[in-house]
């Protein structure tokens, strides 16, 4: 870990609940680690709020190099975890940070269900055990014409789409955030109708840069980045990417998306990141990153290109958009 946040509570102080994670993957080995699955009872003692934060600082290891990760310069865990889109908890790009305190993260369980052979509810836990992790250094373009470098960790989503056995009706996926009206935003307030949902069609959500994504920077999801479970689309505008999901769902018909749903003319299914059609208040051609003075150059599919063009071969992109 490269950063010390103040989220940070001392290893020697708590034990990790052991069923909630795959031991294998954090801990192992440390003195730390050791220490922690011995002394249980003090887990059971601390209050909700305080294994909620010492959850947030929890270290994955033993991640696997991945063959889609950019050499670019990463951002810094400060810029990645104080500027974010999270509308559910704030619209101001740093009110997540302090507001998604409030999401409770544990248990958390995904309902995967529609036309599979295996429908099936499974705890974040179990998913994250379906495949090996690996850490993806991604380039993420929001359609506000900033951009981060993300070091994420997950696995391909396709790992969990082969578990459960998709019928031949499975023409699309559609996935639903967490809505909790207590601790979140109203749908007035935030100006986008909640529950968050996003979809992709079946070969976009097949393809193996579509990352099912667990934590970022050697750690599990701070919660104003998606915890526990969030989707991460690096060739498409970061408003696809949805986060803290609870329901995956394949089906026959292209489903409904937030920000189609709250500006059709603006934001369509696709939202493939592409320099030469415009947002129609604001130009795509470039982009800031953050940290850097001067705009860069947006490319084609976020410079995913090679990947993915050819998913999209034979449509007019002007018009899917
Ligand atoms: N549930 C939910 N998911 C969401 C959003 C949101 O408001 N709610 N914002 C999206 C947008 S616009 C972006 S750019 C990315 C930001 O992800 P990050 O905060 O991890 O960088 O999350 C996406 N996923
Ligand atoms: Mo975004």
């Amino acid at each position: 870990m490269l950063v010390k946040k103040p989220a940070d509570i001392p290893y020697s102080k708590v034990t990790p609940k052991n069923a909630y994670l795959n031991r294998r993957r954090f801990l192992q080995g440390t003195a730390a680690g050791a220490a922690l699955f011995a002394s249980r009872p003090l887990w059971d003692a601390l209050t909700p709020a305080a294994r909620a934060q010492s959850a947030t600082a929890r270290k994955l290891t033993g991640l696997a190099k991945s063959p889609f990760s950019t050499t670019e310069k990463m951002n810094s865990y400060q810029d990645i975890t104080h500027y974010n889109n999270y509308y559910e908890f704030g619209t101001g790009k740093e009110d997540p940070a302090t507001l998604a305190r409030k999401l409770k993260t544990t248990p958390w369980t995904v309902s995967v269900e529609g036309e599979v052979a295996k429908p099936k509810t499974f705890d974040v836990d179990t998913i994250m055990k379906m495949a090996p992790l690996e850490e993806r250094i991604y380039r993420h373009r929001c359609v506000e014409a900033w951009s981060i470098v993300v070091p994420w960790i997950g696995f391909s989503f396709s790992e969990l789409i082969k578990q459960v056995e998709p019928t031949s009706k499975a023409k699309f996926v559609a996935f639903q955030t967490l809505y909790d009206s207590k601790t979140m935003l109203n749908s007035f307030s935030a100006g986008i109708n909640f529950p968050y949902v996003e979809g992709l069609r079946m070969d976009e959500a097949m393809h193996p840069l579509a990352l099912l994504c667990f934590g970022l920077y050697g750690e599990v999801l701070p919660n104003q980045n998606g915890a526990p479970i969030r989707m991460v689309l690096p060739w498409k505008y970061g408003f696809k990417s949805i986060k803290s999901i609870v329901k995956i769902k394949f089906q026959e018909k292209m489903p409904p998306t937030t920000w189609n749903l709250s500006a059709p003319s603006e934001y369509g299914f696709y939202s493939n990141v592409n320099p030469a059609v415009d947002h129609p208040r604001w130009s795509q051609a470039s982009e800031r990153r953050l940290g850097e003075l001067f705009k860069r150059k947006t490319v084609m599919f976020n410079g995913y290109e090679k990947d993915v063009a050819s998913l999209y071969s034979g449509m007019d992109l002007r018009r899917n958009y």
